[in-house]
């Protein structure tokens, strides 16, 4: 039997019981997360015409070239205006009308470059963070006049990505291409990278970066694939969980009951322990009753 067939009554006092030995815990206020300042995130700084591209070095972002590839020409970075059914994506930009590209079409397979920032905050212990990028496949196509002049694209294929997250120089999180096979043409895919630091951290205090980049792997023989972009850049600092563990939008005491499942082992839904995760310790337990709480009271 779970909780949820406990009489409401039931549920509220073991709350309550859960709720003072919470609060006797000598524990830090839950702090709400907060964005991070990113210059630039979504690429809009820079406009280019209408469904077309442009080679620069986008506003508040630096190059991230490891190799020595890059020539602003056969080997470049710059900015795509993509409008919802134009030659690159189907449904256009994820945020705004702009969007980074990295292609690669002189050095194919002779290794990574990308962009990178260096932001103005530095890794905190006892924190959380959320660094969530788009990042897309773009299909080959024309753009319009005065796009035309460069000719047809063929961008088919996809030379892979990684989005990660550095303190002082070192890579703390990163996604290494796991969403590669899941984009189709013409399309992009969110990537999520979540990091919890603790009481302490080597590169705890030190300057934190964002590097977007195109992994230049040949995808086929006919196909090998130059170009990566990327869009909507957001650093969140702080426990992303906001107490709704059922997913309905709402914050309640069905969250309630289900938390104390969560705790009780009697539901093992890992989607649910997780949202069950108050403070982003990686494990639901009752540290996390005193958040949950503040979420229902709010
Ligand atoms: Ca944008
Ligand atoms: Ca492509
Ligand atoms: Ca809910
Ligand atoms: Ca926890």
């Amino acid at each position: 039997m779970t909780l949820h067939r406990l009489r409401p009554r039931t549920l509220v006092s073991l709350l309550i019981v859960f709720g003072i030995l919470a609060a006797s815990r000598r524990t830090e206020a839950f702090p709400p997360p907060v964005p991070l300042v990113i210059t630039n995130p979504g690429f809009e700084a820079n406009p280019v015409a209408t469904n077309c591209f442009q080679g620069f070095i986008p506003s508040g972002w630096t190059l991230y070239d490891p190799n020595g590839i890059y020539d602003g020409a056969v080997d470049a970075v710059g900015g795509l205006n993509t409008q919802p059914g134009g030659p690159h994506f189907i449904n256009g930009a994820p945020e705004g009308e702009h969007v980074a590209l990295v292609f690669l079409q002189g050095d194919i397979g002779g290794g990574p470059m990308g962009l990178m920032q260096a932001l103005s905050d530095v890794l905190e212990t006892n924190t959380h963070y959320t660094l969530t990028v788009q990042v897309g496949n773009i299909a080959s196509g024309q753009g319009p006049p005065p796009c035309d002049v460069f000719g047809f694209f063929d961008l088919d294929g996809f030379p892979g990505y990684q989005v990660q997250l550095l303190a002082g120089g070192m890579i703390i999180a990163q996604d290494n291409n796991s969403l590669a096979d899941t984009i189709d043409e013409g399309e992009w895919g969110l990537v999520t990278i979540q990091i919890s630091i603790g009481e302490s951290h080597p590169q705890a205090g030190l300057p934190l970066e964002i590097r977007l980049i195109n992994l230049n792997m040949i995808d086929s023989p006919v196909d090998p694939g130059f170009e990566v972009d990327f869009d909507d850049v957001r650093l969140q600092q702080g426990c992303p969980a906001d107490g709704d563990i059922d997913a309905d939008e709402d914050i309640d005491l069905d969250d309630a009951a289900l938390f104390v499942d969560v705790l009780l082992e009697l539901e093992m839904d890992p989607l649910y322990a997780d949202r069950a995760d108050m403070d982003c310790s990686g494990y639901a337990d009752a540290a996390d009753l005193r958040p949950l709480l503040t979420a229902l009271v709010n």
